[in-house]
């Protein structure tokens, strides 16, 4: 299988981790989106939404979704299998994993297009901005990369994403209580969806995952860097990663 990911992208992190607890071998394929190499129409064949991730199965079809992708990798790849057993519990699972879809995942792009994709994209002249934005398939991509080259969002946008960012870690201390992961004894694809958040915010405010305010997600946060699949997905420092990309472009 050939993924193609951005190594910053939390929704690309989601699907490395999740191949990295299978164990499952893949061909790693980095997306510019600097360049907007996933608004191409090559990749566009692939992802018709025009984001990353996209998976290449080995008989060529393509799937995108991470959390589609999740899924089927666990149904394909049963062990270890990384869905809870219990059909309500599966659930749940679907609505936390939807949940931070639609309410962290909006947030954090606001946070982090504004460090890495602004310094480019405001350079674009207004030509090369229209030609970029046409290639675009989504009215509410086209206005985010509006935003991010003319429009950038202000300081109180940012301190809101932020505050509303951080809404993900009581839903968690709820949800973990004193279970050790998201849905209960085992680990599931709850947990490998909440990682790409908690890890910026680990970054961003670091006070609000301390052991005083969240215990349950600061001892689940230790324990989840402490899995081997946690280095092998590359969830690395996102500014130590975009220090690293403006140092290879000098
Ligand atoms: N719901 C999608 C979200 C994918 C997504 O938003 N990917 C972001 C990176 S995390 C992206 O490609 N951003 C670039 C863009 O929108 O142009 C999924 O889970 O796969």
């Amino acid at each position: 299988m050939k993924l193609f990911h951005g190594w910053l992208s939390s929704a690309s992190r989601r699907v490395r981790l999740c191949l990295a607890e299978k164990g499952i071998a893949y061909e790693s394929v980095p997306v510019d989106l600097a360049a907007q190499e996933h608004h191409s129409p090559a990749f566009l064949a692939m992802n018709p939404n025009g984001v990353v991730p996209a998976l290449v199965l080995d008989d060529g079809r393509f799937l995108y979704e991470s959390s589609t992708i999740c899924e089927y990798l666990d149904e394909t790849f049963p062990t270890p299998s990384l869905r809870p057993a219990d059909a309500y519990v599966r659930a749940q699972m679907r609505n936390f994993v939807r949940w931070t879809d639609d309410h962290a995942l909006p947030h954090l792009l606001i946070l982090n297009w504004s460090l890495a994709l602004q310094p480019v994209a405001s350079q674009w002249s207004d030509d090369a901005l229209a030609t970029r934005l046409a290639r675009i398939p989504t009215a509410s991509r086209r206005e985010a990369w509006l935003r991010i080259a003319r429009k950038p969002y202000t300081d109180d946008e940012k301190r809101q994403a932020l505050e509303s960012l951080l809404a993900l870690i009581p839903k968690m201390e709820t949800s973990l209580g004193s279970q050790p992961w998201l849905m209960g004894d085992d680990y599931s694809l709850a947990d490998i969806a909440a990682v790409p958040f908690i890890a910026r915010i680990a970054e961003l405010a670091p006070n609000a995952l301390s052991s005083d305010t969240a215990p349950a997600v600061a001892d689940w946060w230790r324990r989840m860097q402490h899995r081997p699949a946690f280095s092998l997905a590359r969830i690395d420092s996102f500014d130590a990663a975009l220090q690293a990309r403006g140092a290879m472009a000098q």
